[in-house]
């Protein structure tokens, strides 16, 4: 009896371990909020800077905070999964859209009126794994990790990913198609719109909503990225939506007092995906159901200590 009793006092703890390592995932990516699921789509997409209607469908997020600075350029990016690829396509208001020099291409290429996407795989807090893609609204590419990579204009971009931009009369759109081999899995993303404004040239920019904006916006503050699940849920038809009938994605939870209400308004294009989307935070369903299994496993072990002890006692 005593040795069965130690047992379950072991098994016990090691479900508790295991209850708290899923409550405090490796990767402290929850702390930035889930964005939600990118719908996998089988209709083809044409990387032209022009909107898809499947775009309808697609994952919307707002690009429209920063804590310690003016936010003047806002945008919302759409987002898509097939095949593979992670199709962006941010549409961008910029009331100051200046020609970008020569010098700021090849060396600087963030001063331009630009849009960013940062993908971390592995959803976790090692800075070295995050990719950052960048086009301007002239279509001028760039691509920059922290391990040496400097892809900078179309010879060196190219290579890494699809692009095109076009602008248009408030401002500029640019679209994404970047390789993302992580199908049905969640990953670690930022997005930042880069926006050069006044007379002399001054740089500005607004990112994705996480809780960066607690303690001041960092575009590679990857412990604090918000993530989002790739296919995982939902799939984008040219009739619209369908999810997943026995695994709905989690409801993020409201939206973080926002200063400037011009900001707010959605477009009427991203306002159809905007309800699961977006900026958010909540768990994933993943972690839920491990929640939960494991407080059933827990409950049972000590319905079957009790038992044990009044056997005992009898
Ligand atoms: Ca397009
Ligand atoms: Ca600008």
């Amino acid at each position: 009896m005593k040795t069965m009793k130690k047992a379950l006092t072991v098994l016990t703890a090691l479900t508790l371990i295991f209850m708290l390592t899923a409550i405090i995932p490796a990767s402290a990516n929850v702390n930035g909020g889930y964005l939600g699921d990118v719908p996998r789509t089988a209709v083809k997409i044409d990387v032209d800077g022009e909107r898809d209607t499947i775009y309808n469908y697609g994952l919307a997020v707002d690009v429209k905070y920063e804590k310690d600075r003016e936010v003047k350029a806002t945008g919302v990016v759409t987002l898509l999964f097939s095949d593979g690829t992670l199709y962006a396509y941010a549409e961008v208001e910029d009331a100051d859209v200046k020609e970008p020099s020569e010098e700021a291409h090849t060396t600087t290429p963030w001063h331009s009126d630009s849009f960013e996407v940062f993908i971390n795989i592995p959803n976790n807090n090692n800075v070295y794994d995050i990719m950052q893609y960048r086009v301007d609204w002239t279509g001028w590419p760039s691509v920059y990790d922290k391990n040496g990579l400097q892809a900078y204009g179309q010879k060196a971009a190219d290579q890494y990913f699809k692009y095109a931009a076009k602008r248009t009369s408030t401002g500029y759109c640019t679209e994404f198609a970047i390789p993302v081999d992580a199908a049905g899995k969640d990953i670690g993303v930022n997005f930042q719109i880069n926006d050069m404004y006044g007379e002399d040239n001054t740089l500005t920019w607004a990112m994705v909503y996480s809780e960066a904006i607690q303690t001041g916006t960092d575009s590679w503050a990857v412990n604090i990225y918000p993530y989002l699940s790739l296919g995982s849920y939902t799939e984008a038809k040219e009739t619209g939506i369908v999810a997943e009938p026995t695994v709905p994605p989690a409801e993020p939870t409201a939206e973080p007092g926002d200063d400037d209400p011009e900001a707010t308004d959605d477009t009427a294009a991203t306002a159809k995906n905007n309800s699961d989307n977006s900026s958010g935070k909540t768990l994933s369903p993943g972690l839920i159901a491990a929640i939960c299994i494991g407080c059933a496993v827990v409950i049972a072990l000590i319905i079957a200590l009790i038992v044990i002890k009044k056997r005992k006692k009898a």
